[in-house]
């Protein structure tokens, strides 16, 4: 086996060096990891296609990776699979000026996709912390959110064209772009969150969105989360060039400023911060200004529109995964609840976690414009899961989702009952049927085991 998918793609993109399969062995929390039987890395979809072919009918199962900055265990071999890595897909090509599309090849980063854009006079409408690292494979497979949800939509509202080599073998290609097309099955759009369980997108075009090269950025203070939820719907009714808006806790802000060392962006201490970034073709910052100046429950703020301070306020924002990583291996929560649902539960859930474990810290921050927290608890064993079976039951049963933007992965492949019915997993299980007859994609993921 290992000789022949040697010789699909060549000797020095087959690895089975333990040391050399380490960094694509575990993933990016450190929760989750496995032994891979090979990383095999195709330079092209006509090698990913017969890498997909030798598999199938050897009946070996395959873990599509691309920059490996998932969350939820969705892209390591946690029995022995080998890992696809897509990485070597990399690069954008037929970039449409007139029509705002371009095409990435899978392993092409998120960052790379936003340059590509941005030279052809456009921007990319995703974007996401780890933009540097995550591939457009990958944030396909997941249907990754991100920062800019509020003003775009997710991965899925982007591809407008999808190459993917499906589990059956064959290729499908419809890279038409066409923006009205009523012709069927949107095959991109199925494929776009399956999380590798279908096919592996092998390359996907994407629409471009209108730059908006002028932002301006503000952290407001408030003194309760139910203040700052109330002023988020304000914002987003009232400012149509909000592009995004996040939240964060006083304990977490006080974590990034521990670990990284720097002074937060206010003298006193605050409940609930919002972080709100608004960008237009012109200055938005009288636009925001007149908004801000209305919520009289706004107990400071800070606005920022160069570029360094506008980094130094995001970094409150985006330090907040590594710096609790550096507290230990962290169960990552990532759910979405009804607006009138979230503050009470944003202020209800750490009692609700120590009610399971009076060890565990509950760390808070997220999405605020699309109702998206991401609990993260410390402190707890990586297997022990008496936290995520509490928090996310209390999540179905306000009506929210499990997984908001992360995926199911394995990590929540226990719970996906609590949001989809027998009768959609069934459809679920009928569509992976169809479409890897065999099994043998990403086949402990998404997916719970048959009862
Ligand atoms: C974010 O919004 C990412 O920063 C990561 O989705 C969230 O670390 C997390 O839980
Ligand atoms: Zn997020």
């Amino acid at each position: 086996m290992l000789q022949q998918l040697r010789d699909i793609v060549g000797s020095g993109h087959l690895i089975v060096e333990p040391d050399v399969m380490a960094s694509y062995a575990i993933d990016w929390t450190g929760r989750f990891a496995g032994q891979p039987a090979a990383v095999v890395r195709p330079g092209d979809a006509h090698q990913v296609a017969a890498v997909v072919d030798l598999c199938r009918h050897a009946g070996l199962a395959l873990v599509p990776q691309g920059g490996n900055t998932g969350l939820v265990g969705g892209s390591v071999a946690l029995e022995g699979e080998v890992v696809l890595s897509l990485r070597r897909l990399a690069g954008v090509s037929d970039v449409d000026v007139l029509g705002g599309q371009l095409t990435a090849g899978a392993g092409t980063t998120v960052a790379d996709v936003q340059a590509a854009a941005a030279v052809a006079g456009w921007a990319y409408g995703v974007d996401l912390g780890s933009r540097d690292s995550a591939t457009i494979g990958g944030t396909v497979g997941t249907n990754a959110g991100g920062l800019q949800v509020l003003r775009h939509g997710p991965t899925r509202a982007q591809i407008v064209g999808c190459e993917a080599v499906l589990g059956t073998g064959d290729t499908i290609s419809h890279m038409g772009g066409l923006i009205k097309d009523n012709t069927g099955y949107d095959l991109g759009g199925l494929l776009c969150g399956s999380e590798g369980t279908l096919g592996v997108v092998t390359s996907v075009r994407v629409r471009l969105v209108p730059p908006a090269p002028e932002h301006v950025t503000s952290i407001l203070a408030f003194s309760s989360t139910e203040a700052a939820v109330d002023a988020a719907s304000l914002l987003r009714r009232s400012l149509p060039e909000l592009q995004s808006l996040e939240l964060f806790l006083q304990p977490g802000l006080d974590l990034v400023c521990r670990v990284t060392g720097t002074a937060g962006p206010f003298t006193g201490e605050h409940a609930t911060y919002l972080l709100a970034e608004a960008a237009a073709q012109h200055d938005p910052t009288p636009a925001m200004a007149g908004v801000i100046g209305s919520i009289a429950e706004i107990e400071d703020v800070v606005v920022a529109t160069d570029p360094p301070r506008r980094a130094q306020l995001w970094s409150y924002r985006e330090g907040h995964t590594e710096a609790i990583n550096t507290l230990g291996v962290p169960h990552k929560l990532d759910v979405t609840l009804p607006a009138p649902l979230l503050a009470s539960f944003i202020d209800d859930v750490p009692d609700i976690v120590n009610g399971v474990d009076p060890q565990a810290e509950t760390w808070l921050f997220g999405h605020a414009g699309d109702g998206n927290v991401h609990v993260n608890v410390t402190g707890v064993a990586p297997d022990d899961l008496r936290v995520d079976d509490r928090v996310l039951t209390h999540v179905a049963a306000l009506g929210g989702s499990i997984s908001s933007e992360h995926g199911i992965g394995t990590a929540k492949r226990p719970w996906l009952h609590l949001n989809r019915s027998e009768a959609e997993l069934t459809a679920f299980r009928q569509l992976k049927n169809a479409l890897d007859p065999a099994g043998i994609m990403n086949p402990n993921v998404l997916l719970p085991p048959r009862p």
